[in-house]
């Protein structure tokens, strides 16, 4: 695509909200709600479209070139990531039109940041950013929309003003903090609380927004108490170190919930309260609650391992699709595309915020 053109197109996007659903079959949109403040569109809600982006024919650009996109990448932190990265390879490939220059910034924001500028100078048709933080992006997006090429900031948020990148994608990560402080009082009844958080990577706007969301629930409660909370940084090696050291301060009987902020923190505080003799799940002294529901978080849910699961859909580059291949085709975009969640809760758990986990929920699950 040259240069001038997507310029011109990338000014004449629309600002509007689409939500796709997050359920495990290829996301459906819906009528628009409310995104993160991040994001926030300037428009009336969207007009709903039924078609899901499907894996259509290949897309060549207008020259018959494929057409190039950068990705820059968070990492290689989690399970969740490892299904984004994997989704955006599958979709981006050459025979569906496209050359992908992929790099894995390794939670390396200055990495990042130099990433993007490597995609500037080699030119590229389009920039994907996963931000491994959300401050500090504004100075580069600036020198992206500079040399004229779309930027689409996905999965996490940039705290940028908007008018300096084409679109954003991804979750709600406040409401993602709220369902599961919603599905927690519910659980709980009127019982105390004493949390302990294993945070995900400082600066991540899934961090911050999780972090949000359930403090909005925990203060409606004054019988809950948030101990203590500190970074996992989204690693298993961080959740069981963080969960060791919880223990050693709090020790048995101490706390009564956990709250971890990926799935891949929640097996390593497993492994820390296993080796400390301590019980949760559904039978135990302790409750977990996690995000991602990844498929093995799932199935720790089923097996009542880890009591409360909220999702984040990591099968968006469809999403990020649907946006370039607009764009080459002269349409306007929307500003942002909200894939929307769900929880999920062990058997034998009945709640309005979440779905009873099953062996065919499980089996039903696209990752
Ligand atoms: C959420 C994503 C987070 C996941 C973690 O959209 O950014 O980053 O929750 C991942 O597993 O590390
Ligand atoms: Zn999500």
């Amino acid at each position: 695509m040259k240069k001038k053109l997507a310029l011109l197109l990338v000014t004449a996007m629309t600002v509007s909200g689409l939500v796709a659903c997050g359920k495990s079959e290829a996301p459906t949109q819906e009528a628009a709600a409310p995104a993160q403040e991040e994001a926030q569109a300037e428009d009336e809600a969207a007009v709903a479209e039924d078609e899901t982006p499907e894996q259509e024919e290949a897309a060549p650009a207008a020259d018959g070139e494929l057409i190039t996109v950068g990705f820059a990448q968070v990492g290689h932190e989690s399970d969740w990531r490892a299904a984004n990265t994997k989704n955006y390879q599958d979709t981006f490939s050459a025979e569906n039109g496209y050359e992908l220059s992929f790099v894995d910034c390794d939670n390396d924001h200055a990495v990042q940041i130099e990433t993007v500028r490597g995609f500037i100078e080699q030119e590229l048709d389009y920039i994907c950013i996963a931000p491994i933080q959300s401050a500090g992006w504004d100075t580069v997006l600036q020198e992206a929309q500079d040399a004229g090429i779309p930027v689409l900031i996905v999965d996490r948020a940039v705290d940028a003003d908007p008018s300096l990148y084409t679109t954003a994608l991804g979750c709600d990560m406040i409401a993602e903090g709220e369902a599961a402080g919603n599905w927690l009082a519910e659980y709980l009844g009127d019982k105390e609380a004493n949390i302990l958080v294993i945070e995900g990577s400082v600066g991540a706007s899934a961090t911050l927004g999780r972090t949000e969301g359930f403090d909005n629930i925990l203060s409606q409660h004054d019988n809950w108490t948030k101990l203590d909370s500190q970074s996992g940084d989204f690693t298993q090696a961080g959740g069981q170190e963080v969960m060791e050291s919880f223990i050693k301060t709090y020790g048995q009987g101490g706390f009564n919930v956990v709250v971890c902020q990926n799935d891949n923190e929640a097996y390593g505080a497993m492994d820390a309260m296993d080796a400390a003799g301590i019980t949760y799940g559904v039978d135990g002294d302790v409750q977990i609650i996690s995000f991602d529901a990844t498929h093995d978080g799932l199935q720790y849910t089923l097996d009542g391992k880890i009591t409360c699961n909220v999702e984040c859909n990591p099968l968006q580059a469809g999403f990020a699709e649907e946006v370039i291949k607009k764009l080459e085709a002269g349409e306007a975009v929307d500003a942002w595309t909200l894939v929307k969640d769900e929880a999920f809760v062990a058997p034998g758990i009945e709640s309005q915020y979440a779905v009873t986990m099953s062996q065919e929920v499980l089996d039903g699950r696209a990752y």
